[in-house]
């Protein structure tokens, strides 16, 4: 709805343009009404299948897929943009959906995939250099998400291993970006948009379901402060329905950060100065001649 904020990526909520009076009323009603504390975060490796997640879209459990064997234990999740009854890849309807289930809209006037993830409806448009001198976003259309939410007492590290697959090259002139990776991190203020892969590129091999043309991996990681989260991983078409994108996702994990230790220099420089403060001290005491 206000353009400016779909080109941050923190998307905040419309509660910041009402006036200051309700907003205090909000608040209030809010510590008043706080919720009870989010569960401990679980099954981040997707062996209990999705137990601790909520899920949309065609989402399942997989062993080994298009060659890559899950990171932890023996599943991983798999997330497509894929539609059961469209055939958005030239080889049969729904070759790439592999749960039976559509893929979730993800249009700006029916923004199911945004409401999931608790996304403003254009939040998931896409600026290019080409497009956003001409005012033209590239348009969200549709995906798939998981998320859980969880509360951690202690400042900790969200990480998880991925893998993105897809057969959405570009083959405008232009090599615009497309399909698109994303991790969403609200704290129940706001939320943050975190994009780890995007396909980028000029490919159109043939295709035989369920081997993707393009595949790229990595770990994702972020420290966050103490809180209670709902953390969301998400993979969408930009653009067109077309071209399915896939994410393998395995071994989410959230595990406390260190302990946040002084420059070691600083603390042994301190340490001793104090120390030799001390022993000067003792030598003078001791030296004093006795009355
Ligand atoms: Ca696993
Ligand atoms: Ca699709
Ligand atoms: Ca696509």
């Amino acid at each position: 709805m206000f353009k400016f904020l779909s080109t941050s990526k923190s998307v905040f909520r419309g509660i910041s343009l009402l006036p200051v009076a309700t907003l205090s009323l909000l608040s209030l009603g809010t510590l008043a009404s706080k919720p009870v504390q989010a569960a401990a975060f679980s099954n981040g490796g997707f062996e209990s299948d999705f137990t601790s997640w909520e899920i949309t879209g065609d989402v399942s459990t997989k062993g080994t897929f298009n060659g890559f064997a899950p990171t932890n234990g023996s599943n991983q999740a798999l997330l497509t943009t894929a539609t059961t009854f469209r055939d958005d890849d030239n080889v049969g309807e729904g070759a790439y959906n592999f749960s039976g289930t559509d893929a979730t809209i993800a249009t700006i006037n029916n923004a199911q995939l945004q409401a999931f993830l608790g996304l403003e409806n254009d939040a998931l448009q896409i600026d290019t250099p080409l497009t956003e001198p001409l005012g033209i976003q590239l348009d969200s259309k549709e995906g798939s998400a998981i998320k859980q939410s969880f509360s951690f007492e202690h400042d900790f590290n969200l990480s998880f291993d991925w893998k993105f697959l897809t057969n959405d090259g570009n083959t405008s002139p232009f090599s615009l970006p497309s399909d698109r990776a994303i991790v969403t991190i609200s704290d129940g203020t706001d939320t943050v948009i975190d994009t780890f892969a995007q396909s980028v590129g000029d490919f159109a091999d043939s295709l035989t379901s369920p081997e993707f043309d393009q595949k790229s991996q990595g770990r994702f990681s972020k420290n966050l402060a103490a809180g209670d989260y709902t953390v969301g991983i998400a993979v969408y078409d930009v653009d067109g329905t077309d071209k399915t994108s896939a994410l393998l996702i395995d071994n989410v994990a959230v595990e406390k950060s260190p302990a946040s230790v002084p420059e070691p220099d600083n603390t042994l420089g301190i340490i001793a100065a104090a120390g030799i403060g001390y022993l000067t001290k003792r030598r003078r005491d001791n030296s004093t001649p006795r009355a």
